[in-house]
């Protein structure tokens, strides 16, 4: 596994906005903000009957300079023409401002087929967890239907970085299937998550096409393409799909913020090119389900807030009276475990512990209480003790959430709830502690290459916390602090 890990650290550090090469079904060219043109891919001759190494140095050819003229300065900035008139044959453009200031333009033959299908996104509502589980499937099955891929997934990270296929749709050619299966964060390198925030998708129409090289002016540093449509195929990308028996790929990415926290992976048997047009519509659905679901979000959170305070109130007026939380405990205690759904809970202060349920022996209570000292720590949060909190030793709480307050008085309050531990069944696509293979020549790593289900019962963990676990947490540190 370490030899894994050690290697593994060489796919977050391949720099693949820099890769100074483009996917073949189009061209590119980078302008300096001096108006030169710094970069030209080595395929504008075949494609619009250009010699990319006389553009280089020079201005901009009059039919691409006019549109570029209402592309933004800023970085980030973005244009978008659907027909670039005077350029032979149909292109669109796409233009973007990337980190240098360069002008990075694309030009992809234009292969507008009609849209048959009716245009409008449906209003999606999400209204229970149910719903939201009804919603992404027909997400999916959306998407089939739009793009006419075999295979769509709706891709959710875990907060380890991991990834679990909570929906999936299946098109024509689809073999096998990836439902329920979790796949390790090592699949989906962080410098590749970070790329998929910034762009609507990432479209990958021909997995296996070779790429093509973008020449450079003189000595000119390759072009920043974290916002080009057209960026090359990381090779060790390339190597999975091919084992994955995927052709064509297309990712959408869900986020919160700067956050990713889903994709919507697409996959295709044989080479597949959608229109921007079509793309674009795709990217709305995705859209439009984010927006509920974010929605959805936001109104569970506030109900579960709000129900932890009501509550509450009864619990504070006992908390009160009896004069403080040590006081309340046989009352607090029962309560905090149905609430957290935890198997005990205890409360710490200076020179007492009170235990109800399941609770940490000495030793365990030793350990845990080293890994919450410290001003900063008010939470602690964690399904396996024996990972998270250093120098655990072995013990019946396998699962904890901490909190830590301070009294009016002063004193420094720990409350801690247990879970007791509970084998965890996970299904993973492929054994996830080999995510790479080795081989020998100039690339010492290949993706593993197999899928299939690869059953693993993990010891030494709880229930999994729920995924507001901290926020409820925080609130709860509010209450207790506010009654004492
Ligand atoms: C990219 N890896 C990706 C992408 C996905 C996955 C969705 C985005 C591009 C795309 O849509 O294909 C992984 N695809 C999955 C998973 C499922 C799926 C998990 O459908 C589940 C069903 N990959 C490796 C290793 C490395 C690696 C060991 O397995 C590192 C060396 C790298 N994956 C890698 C890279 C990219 C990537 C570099 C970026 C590709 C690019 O955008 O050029």
């Amino acid at each position: 596994m370490t030899t894994h890990r050690g290697f593994l650290a060489q796919c977050e550090h391949e720099l693949l906005h820099l890769s100074g090469a483009i996917q073949p079904h189009g061209a590119l060219l980078a302008v300096a903000a001096d108006g030169r043109v710094t970069h030209a891919s080595d395929n504008l001759g075949t494609l619009l009957g250009l010699d990319p190494q006389s553009l280089l140095g020079e201005a901009l050819p009059a039919p691409l300079a006019t549109p570029l003229g209402r592309l933004g300065q800023l970085p980030g900035a973005r244009l978008f023409v659907p027909l670039v008139e005077g350029v032979a044959g149909d292109f669109a453009l796409l233009a973007s401002r990337n980190a240098a200031g360069q002008a990075v333009i694309e030009l992809l033959p234009d292969n507008e087929e009609e849209m048959l299908l009716d245009d409008v996104s449906p209003l999606v509502h999400i209204g229970s967890r149910e719903e939201l589980m009804m919603q992404r499937q027909s997400l999916v099955e959306r998407i089939v239907e739009l793009s006419g891929f075999d295979r769509v997934l709706f891709y959710r990270f875990l907060p380890s970085g991991d990834g679990e296929v909570l929906a999936e749709a299946l098109g024509a050619g689809a073999q096998g299937r990836y439902l329920g299966l979790r796949f390790p964060a090592s699949d989906i390198p962080g410098i590749a998550r970070a790329l998929y925030v910034k762009n609507p998708w990432r479209s990958i129409p021909d997995a296996a096409a070779v790429s093509v090289p973008l020449l450079g002016l003189d000595d000119a540093p390759p072009p920043d393409l974290t916002l080009a449509d057209l960026r090359s195929l990381s090779p060790m990308h390339q190597l999975y799909l091919h084992n994955m028996g995927v052709a064509s790929a297309i990712s959408f990415p869900l986020t919160i913020g700067d956050e990713l926290t889903a994709l919507i992976s697409c996959h295709a048997v044989r080479p597949r090119r959608l229109p921007l047009s079509r793309l674009n519509r795709l990217s709305q659905e995705v859209e439009s389900f984010a927006l509920a679901e974010k929605t959805y979000r936001t109104r569970t959170r506030q109900n579960m807030l709000d129900g932890l305070e009501r509550h509450f109130n009864g619990v504070r007026r006992q908390v009160t009276r009896q004069g403080g939380l040590r006081q309340a405990w046989s009352l607090l205690s029962p309560w905090l475990m149905t609430e957290f759904d935890a198997d005990g809970a205890m409360l710490c202060g200076e020179g007492t512990v009170l235990r109800e349920g399941l609770s940490l022996e000495p030793e365990a209570l030793d350990a845990v209480e080293r890994w919450c000292e410290g001003e900063e720590v008010v939470t602690r949060i964690s399904d396996h003790l024996l990972a998270d909190c250093p120098e655990m030793p072995l013990s019946e709480v396998a699962g904890l959430l901490a909190i830590s307050l301070l009294t009016p008085s002063g004193e420094r309050l720990r409350c801690y709830l247990c879970r007791e531990e509970e084998a965890q069944e996970v299904a993973w696509g492929g054994n996830p502690d080999k995510p790479v293979e080795f081989q020998s020549g100039p690339v010492p790593i290949a993706p593993r290459r197999s899928f299939e289900t690869w059953l693993e019962t993990r010891l030494g963990y709880s229930r999994p916390w729920p995924e507001q676990a901290r926020l409820k947490l925080l609130k709860l540190r509010q209450l207790l602090q506010e009654a004492t």
